[in-house]
């Protein structure tokens, strides 16, 4: 969804980090651009504002211009300031009471439906027993879809019949729940094209009827800047605690997701990034300020190669990444673990300096590529896959014969797979990413 601002502030960015000294000229036309790109973008005028006034402050203040790193150091005050303001409210997902009551509202087709089996799915990996309740009484088809993803991820749903009150309806889940002993409940409300009273006043109803702890308001956030509007009107009936920002992976510009955190002071919880019901995160402001600015991001493959890899391979690449010892080998096998892990491009993108790379990686998966770099890392030796170091022409020629590939073919791999280890080296040794991944290892 960011892929065109991304695009654009990584060019800025990278003409600031590319010479010796910055001027304060230099980082006002930086700041010119980056006030273009996040308006191009769609993100709120105001915010747009705000933002590029605090970075210039922090930026041609204190000594920074003076120092020899200055480009680098205004980079990273601008990942910092846009963390800022993707960081609004208190972000922690609270599943407090017994049963803990999380109700989900939104406009019709925002993806409240789906958003609830996702989470219920992401509640069953925090080891609570969710229950899932079809609160929509006008369509039958609605609770027909509840049920089929229940059922496919193995989670009871509770409905009721057409035309029982979306409140009875929510009452009656609750009570089930007691029940049966399960202690989260996640009720999916009707949408309406529009904000209207009656809509409101039915989940002002619910709310008041279930007391629930968390109120996630689902926004989509191909919807651009009415999205903002949307969410200043629901959290004037009811009280919001989070949003769930749906349909990331489109291919909308995006800047409206950024806001609307920053406009309404409610955190963003959850992303939903795909139709599927494993297609939610958990909002990490930094990540994805990190991601648009196109540093990647280590914590988030690794916590994501995680699920997919077996724990061993995981801390394998954990302590390779870690060390800056990254191999060929390792290379090819997380390459091959991405794509079970999905749209290889997702991942990609996550990769440090990879941010750019990551349309050219889908396509060159579409394209066949990897088989061709598999063939190619396949003709090395063992020797020559961990010291990439000792190839010299005659072994990339032996290389490209054994691989059916070329030698320009061959040259590009160790080329790309040269600078992959040298930015990975790079930023595991960043001391805020070492924390990180301290933290993360420390933590399993
Ligand atoms: N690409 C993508 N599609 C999504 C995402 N979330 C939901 N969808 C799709 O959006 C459409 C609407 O989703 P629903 O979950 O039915 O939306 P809803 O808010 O429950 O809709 P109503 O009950 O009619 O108000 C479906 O086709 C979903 O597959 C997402 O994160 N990414
Ligand atoms: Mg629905």
């Amino acid at each position: 969804m960011f892929d065109s601002l991304s695009d654009r502030l990584r060019r800025t960015l990278g003409n600031l980090t590319g010479r010796g000294r910055v001027s304060e000229a230099d980082v006002d036309a930086a700041m010119r651009e980056v006030r273009l790109a996040l308006l191009e973008a769609d993100v709120n005028f105001k915010v747009v504002k705000e933002f590029v006034t605090r970075v210039r402050e922090r930026a041609v203040g204190a000594d920074i211009l003076e120092s020899l790193t200055a480009g680098q150091q205004v980079v990273k005050i601008v990942n910092e300031e846009l963390t800022a303001l993707l960081s609004a409210g208190d972000r922690t997902f609270r599943l407090v009471g017994s049963p803990a009551i999380v109700v989900l509202v939104g406009l019709q087709g925002s993806g409240k439906t789906t958003s609830a089996a996702k989470l219920a799915k992401h509640i069953v990996k925090l080891g609570r027993q969710p229950l899932l309740v079809a609160a929509d009484p006008y369509r039958p088809a609605a609770a027909d879809q509840l049920e089929t993803l229940g059922r496919s991820l193995g989670i009871p749903v509770h409905h009721a019949q057409v035309g029982t009150a979306t409140v009875d309806i929510a009452r009656g889940g609750i009570e089930a729940a007691k029940r049966t002993g399960r202690d989260v409940v996640i009720i999916d409300t009707a949408g309406r094209l529009t904000i209207d009273d009656a809509l409101m006043d039915e989940i002002r109803a619910v709310a008041a009827a279930t007391s629930p702890v968390e109120t996630l308001l689902v926004v989509d956030a191909m919807t651009g800047q009415e999205a903002v509007a949307v969410a200043q009107g629901f959290a004037g009936a009811v009280a919001v605690t989070g949003l769930v920002l749906t349909k990331i992976d489109g291919d909308a510009r995006g800047g409206a997701a950024l806001s609307i955190g920053a406009v309404t002071g409610i955190p963003v919880k959850f992303l939903g990034t795909g139709e599927k019901t494993d297609a939610l995160e958990v909002f990490h402001p930094d990540r994805l300020a990190g991601r648009i600015l196109g540093m990647g991001d280590i914590v988030s493959l690794v916590e994501r190669a995680q699920e997919a890899f077996d724990e061993k391979q995981a801390a394998r690449l954990e302590e390779q990444v870690r060390k800056g010892a990254f191999t060929l080998e390792d290379m090819l096998a997380s390459m091959r673990q991405m794509q079970k892990m999905g749209p290889m491009g997702q991942v990609m993108s996550m990769l440090p300096g990879m941010g750019g790379m990551a349309k050219e990686a889908q396509d060159a998966v579409d394209r066949g590529d990897l088989k061709r770099v598999e063939a190619i890392i396949l003709s090395m030796t063992p020797r020559e896959r961990r010291e990439p170091g000792i190839l010299n022409a005659a072994r990339r020629r032996r290389i490209a014969s054994g691989s059916g590939t070329t030698l320009p073919d061959v040259n590009r791999l160790v080329k790309q797979f040269g600078e992959m280890q040298k930015l990975m080296k790079q930023l595991s040794g960043g001391g805020g990413r070492r924390a990180a991944m301290g933290q993360l290892l420390g933590r399993r």
